[in-house]
């Protein structure tokens, strides 16, 4: 990790590279900088999903499984491969444009200019197609700077899966490549969907990648809501060239292991998967899917309202880095709840910040505690006018 040393004071590119930790550092202006918080670091190489007894590594074997009895096990699979790599990794390599949104300091965790944490296991996939693999499945731990609620967590997992068609396989089916992968891709997912739930309400949207064309959504009702469960699609043509493909066309998904094993276990916050509470971990048996999670008794929530006047540089994410740096996996939620522009053309917004423990009741001076560091550190990282 390099660090930089200052020569100048930067108030203002602080908040232009997002902010937060990079203001505990010493940062040459322009000179983009490590973002990465403690909390984050902690869970680097903690790997959920290899562990056996775990509700991710029970996921994670179980879709092995069904690869393996439905392709004859041609899947390589990858569980082990290092979540720090180069920018060109996470975002060139599969066509992520220059300007790109998930390439900003306000998403994504960056060791140094050319080094992140992997935001997506699709990280992976151009340099595995390139060593000559044609059918393999990635998981592993990815992270993202994001929002606060049961099902959304900074750091969570992924399992990427590629499958390459050459011209045999299309040619006597009466369909052009990229249906006939388009096809092969939703009949594999939606089996895959049958063979972990049996029945459950599902729906495609269609979508958007940089990596895939067409792209496409997978939806679960859980919840009394519909909860995005993987995107996929049919992989680029330019990837797949780059890799010595010409010829063949690709699919390729990626799976949110959490939110899959939500709707699995009917685990109904995303924090749990961190639990090391023996009433959470003891629930969970290596190769058990059928287990129904009992939640232990659910604590009150505390309720805390925040309003300030925003800047130019404020983001939600910003915030929310804040919030979980103060209070970790107390912070279950924050939501806007009130937004407006006065005359001058100053704009407020007013935070809801609920904070409850999954293990235990906290008190009202642990909560005021909380609320005030919050307080402190967002007028002083953020440089908002608090109200
Ligand atoms: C991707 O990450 C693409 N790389 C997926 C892909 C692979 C598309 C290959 C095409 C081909 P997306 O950002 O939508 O896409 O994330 C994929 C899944 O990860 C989501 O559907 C969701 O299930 C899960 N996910 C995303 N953000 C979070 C989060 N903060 N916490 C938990 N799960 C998340
Ligand atoms: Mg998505």
């Amino acid at each position: 990790i390099r660090r930089h040393k200052s020569t100048q004071p930067i108030a203002a590119s602080l908040l232009e590279l997002g902010g937060v930790q990079i203001s505990k550092q010493d940062v040459v202006k322009d000179e983009p900088t490590n973002n990465v918080p403690d909390l984050i670091f902690t869970k680097l190489g903690l790997q959920l999903h290899r562990r056996d007894n775990h509700p991710l590594g029970i996921l994670k074997n179980a879709i092995h499984e069904y690869f393996d009895s439905n392709y004859n096990s041609q899947f390589l699979k990858f569980d082990d491969l290092c979540p720090i790599v180069t920018t060109k990794q996470n975002f060139d390599d599969v066509l992520v444009p220059a300007d790109h949104v998930s390439r900003s300091y306000n998403d994504t965790y960056y060791i140094d200019a050319d080094t992140v944490l992997r935001c997506h296991t699709s990280a992976h996939q151009a340099e595995l197609l390139r060593k000559g693999y044609t059918n393999f499945l990635v998981t592993g731990d990815v992270y993202r700077r994001d929002s606060i609620d049961s099902t959304h967590y900074p750091v969570f997992h992924q399992m990427e899966g590629v499958r390459v068609f050459s011209p045999n396989d299309w040619n006597d089916s009466g369909k052009d490549g990229t249906s006939y992968a388009a096809d092969d891709l939703k009949a594999c997912l939606e089996g895959l969907a049958r063979h972990l739930f049996g029945a459950v309400e599902m729906r495609w949207v269609d979508t958007y990648f940089p990596f895939t064309n067409p792209s496409f959504e997978l939806e679960i009702y859980f919840q009394e809501k519909w909860l995005e469960v993987l995107g996929c699609g049919v992989m680029e043509q330019e990837i797949l060239k780059r890799g010595g493909k010409t010829d063949n066309v690709a699919w390729a998904f990626g799976l949110g292991l959490e939110r899959l094993a939500m709707v699995l276990f009917d685990i109904p916050d995303i924090r749990l998967f961190w639990s090391t509470d023996k009433r959470f971990t003891s629930q969970f048996t290596k190769g058990q899917l059928g287990i129904k999670f009992k939640p232990f008794s659910k604590y009150p929530p505390c309720y805390k309202d925040m309003s300030f006047w925003i800047n130019d540089s404020f983001t939600e994410n910003n915030l929310c880095e804040i919030v979980r740096g103060v209070a970790g996996d107390l912070a279950e939620e924050v939501v806007l709840i009130d937004n407006f522009t006065n005359k001058k053309g100053m704009t407020s917004h007013c935070y809801r910040i609920t904070y409850r423990s999954m293990e235990r009741s906290l008190t009202d001076e642990e909560i005021n505690e909380l609320q005030w560091n919050v307080r402190d550190q967002v007028q002083r990282q953020m440089n908002v006018e608090l109200r």
